[in-house]
């Protein structure tokens, strides 16, 4: 992948939340240098500055609660140093667990959710290249079998991110998309299955009984694997994006969250409102619309970005740690496509690899 893009990521990021940064840093710069003690218009002001960065009113709360328990407590009367108070204590609430991104060293599913032109398929598309680049292999399923075009859409991420993809025809039963897709997961020994979905605005009862159906065919054909539900959210909606993981959480077990367009938004304060209110952690983000435009959470770096605060300097060497595993030739896999007809409905693959001729052959639709 595109070397010249080795900008470092907290420039990426500040770059990203642009926006989001403008609104907070001049809030944030009017009130810790406009005012010599804290007192209660302090607090209140700052209140304001944190809902108006769509942090949300609950976690605003609790953030200011808390900090206003460690001010008194450490007898803090300049407004200069609780900023750092704040922004440690908000950093600590956002740190997503290591263990929260197990399934990208397990044998797993991988189901991508949400709602209609939030980033579902780009996203799926940028963690298959994510994750083939650490060395996985990478299969997607085009379960989004709704809009005729979709599949047509995650191919094109296929080939950018050199993986392999099942699909099905436009209309097809989605849960068959997933049944193929799980038997060329065991096939070709994958190690990570990812579900692109349909985002149509479902009805909760349809939704419900749509994924319904998808996990009891991962649970029966693919026990073995680890099952991960992401929902994607756009991080220019606000609050609105705070609504939507809140209705997927109740119909799925989410066990994270994608948030997208953070390049474009003065929203980004969301990451935060959703990690406090729905306990669901922001494991992803999306700061483009390129294949490495996704990038990990990392509370730190967001919470910095986000209030405008310079990072020491950037660690010359990384300590080798993230990339080294890319950059094994991921660019010589050749391009096969290839159609195959199997009972009724038409499912496309696509292979990275030529001298893969372990390729798919037949998949039978239960019944
Ligand atoms: N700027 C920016 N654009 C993004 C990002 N993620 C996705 N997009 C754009 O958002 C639009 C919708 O993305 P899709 O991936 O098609 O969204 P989807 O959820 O799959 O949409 P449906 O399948 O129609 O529900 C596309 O134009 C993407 O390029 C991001 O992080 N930043
Ligand atoms: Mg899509």
């Amino acid at each position: 992948m595109a070397e010249e893009e080795k900008v470092g990521f907290f420039k990426r990021l500040v770059k990203g939340l642009s926006k989001t940064r403008a609104s907070i840093v001049a809030g944030f710069d009017s009130i810790f240098l406009g005012y010599d003690v804290i007192d209660d218009d302090f607090y209140e002001e700052l209140e304001e500055i944190l809902i108006m960065g769509d942090i949300g009113i609950n976690a605003t709360t609790s953030i200011l609660d808390n900090l206003k328990d460690k001010v008194e407590e450490q007898h803090i009367r300049r407004p200069l140093e609780c900023k750092e108070l704040l922004i440690n204590s908000i950093k600590e609430q956002m740190r997503v667990d290591s263990t929260e991104y197990e399934f990208e060293n397990r044998k797993s599913v991988v189901l991508v959710i949400g709602v209609n032109g939030v980033g579902k398929t780009t996203s799926v598309g940028k963690l298959a290249g994510m994750l083939k680049d650490q060395g996985k292999r990478v299969i997607m399923a085009a379960a989004d079998t709704f809009r005729a075009a979709a599949g047509e859409q995650l191919t094109e991420w296929a080939h950018r991110a050199g993986v392999e993809i099942i699909g099905g025809q436009p209309g097809a039963d989605p849960g068959s998309v997933v049944f193929d897709a799980v038997a060329a997961a065991k096939a070709r020994n994958a190690d990570v299955l990812i579900c692109d979905t349909a985002g149509r605005l479902h009805n909760k009862k349809n939704l419900m009984e749509e994924l319904r159906k998808i996990y009891r065919i991962i649970d029966r054909e693919y026990p073995e694997a680890y099952l991960e539900t992401l929902v994607v959210l756009d991080g220019t909606t606000g609050q609105n994006a705070l609504v939507q993981a809140r209705e997927f959480a109740e119909v799925a077990n989410v066990n994270g969250i994608i948030l997208t367009k953070l390049d474009g938004t003065a929203k980004g304060g969301i990451a935060i409102a959703i990690q406090s209110e729905l306990d669901i952690p922001v494991k992803y983000i999306g700061v483009g619309e390129k294949i490495d435009d996704l990038q990990k959470f990392n509370a730190d770096e967001f919470v910095n970005a986000l209030f405008g605060i310079e990072e020491p300097e950037e660690t010359p060497a990384e300590e080798g740690a993230s990339s080294e595993s890319g950059s094994e030739e991921a660019s010589g896999s050749s391009e096969k496509e290839e159609k195959e007809e199997n009972g009724g409905w038409t499912m496309f693959t696509w292979a990275a690899d030529e001298d893969d001729e372990n390729a798919y052959s037949e998949f039978n639709w239960p019944d």
